[in-house]
């Protein structure tokens, strides 16, 4: 079933604004938009033109189909030698009383709680311990995969993998080549936020810089790793910030075709150092999916992250270029309940990230980390899901 922005020609043709009719008309010939193009269409493009060319991309390339994963989180700390101003979630090394960090053995305590079950992803991701070193994580991505081999390893952006690398005064070349033996099997998207400096000196100003961070993500890709990519919108950047970043992204996704899933993270704004600002609109939100669909043609996947969006949204996001909706998360990721996000409690069982899916006339498809397909969960009754 298709919906109701299947075919957007019309609307192009009837556009009033020269411009935004010659944006149109390049999409629908699949021609790359330029970097104005992509400016004039945040700037310009009201949500219903954006909602159904975005929408035309996406069903060309996965019809309904909209993935999800079974996966875990593990959050190795909250300690963080950084202080990047949106985040609600990291406290500073002698703050005993609100830092945790786990052991290997309590990380795998929580691994182990999944034996038996069917995920088939682990997301590795916290803070910057200054304590926790490269050798740690090498020592749990092998205890991990010593126990579980089939459990894919999604771990650690590369604001961690820098400090631990020059920590241990090993290049990045050396050290992901470590981690992948050790285990890891592909990145995670965060901690890009927004790369160009004029932002990024503001907002988080001593992590790695846009270079650093891109050079990480080429290196895995190098060494045959897929990886995802985010953006931080909705705080103080500009539409061409925006651009800026998803343009970088897509430049070196023409040299390595690396990256599966582009991730737009909405900014929330409780208890954090930016907390002044206030938080974009669901218009904003829809339309910031809509533009990552129409920039980065060469990204097979936009994903809405639900625990941060809230589920009402991420099921709307599906209209607007959006063909992934993360997964069944379980356990308690912290990142984004610290920083206001009405998900309070963020997990949901396969049965209801269905019926979610199923409730905005979208195909389910349970998918690995890699994309492969699962299992089409179309024509599965509710009633017989049981986990
Ligand atoms: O890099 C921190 C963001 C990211 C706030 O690859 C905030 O599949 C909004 O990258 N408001 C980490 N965002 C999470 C992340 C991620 C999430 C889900 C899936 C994947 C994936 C990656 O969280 C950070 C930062 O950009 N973040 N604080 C905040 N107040
Ligand atoms: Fe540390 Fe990440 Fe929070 Fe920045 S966003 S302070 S790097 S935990």
């Amino acid at each position: 079933m298709t919906s109701p922005f299947s075919d957007p020609s019309i609307l192009v043709a009837n556009n009033a604004d020269v411009r935004l009719k010659q944006i149109g008309e390049k999409i629908l010939h699949r021609e790359r938009i330029s970097f104005e193009d992509g400016v004039a269409l945040f700037a310009k493009g009201s949500l219903s033109y954006l909602g159904a060319l975005a929408n035309w991309v996406r069903e060309q390339k996965h019809g309904d189909k909209t993935y999800f994963n079974r996966n875990f989180h593990i959050e190795p700390t909250n300690v963080c030698v950084f202080a990047c101003k949106f985040c609600s979630y990291s406290r500073i090394y002698s703050n005993r009383e609100e830092g945790w960090e786990l052991s290997i053995e309590q990380m795998m305590h929580i691994v182990k709680s999944y034996d038996g079950k069917p995920v088939t992803e682990v997301h590795i991701v916290g803070g910057v311990h200054p304590k926790m070193n490269l050798d740690f994580f090498l020592e749990l991505l092998r205890t991990i995969k010593a126990h579980r081999p089939d459990l894919h390893i999604k771990a650690f952006t590369p604001v961690e993998l820098d400090y631990m690398f020059k920590k241990a005064k090993v290049p990045v070349e050396e050290g992901m080549r470590l981690a992948q033996e050790a285990g890891l099997d592909s990145l995670p998207g965060g901690g890009a936020e927004i790369f160009h400096p004029e932002i990024r000196k503001q907002i988080c100003e001593d992590k790695v810089d846009a270079e650093g961070w891109l050079h990480i993500h080429k290196v895995a890709h190098e060494l045959g790793m897929h990886s995802n990519a985010t953006l931080l919108y909705g705080h103080i950047e500009s539409f061409s910030h925006r651009i800026d970043h998803m343009d970088r992204l897509r430049q070196l996704q023409d040299e390595t075709g690396g990256f599966n899933t582009f991730i737009p993270l909405k900014f929330r704004n409780m208890d954090n150092d930016m907390s002044y600002l206030k938080e974009s609109s669901v218009i904003e939100d829809m339309k910031m999916y809509a533009v990552s669909r129409l920039y980065l043609d060469n990204f097979p996947h936009i994903k809405a992250y639900w625990p941060m969006l809230g589920r009402q949204n991420a099921q709307l996001a599906l209209s607007f270029g959006v063909n992934d909706i993360d997964g069944t998360i379980d356990d308690s990721t912290k990142i984004y309940t610290m920083a206001g996000s009405e998900e309070q409690n963020p997990s949901m069982s396969t049965a209801d990230l269905v019926n979610l899916i199923k409730q905005a006339k979208r195909q389910p498809v349970e998918r690995g980390t890699l994309y492969n397909e699962i299992r089409d969960y179309s024509e599965v009754v509710l009633e017989e899901m049981n986990d």
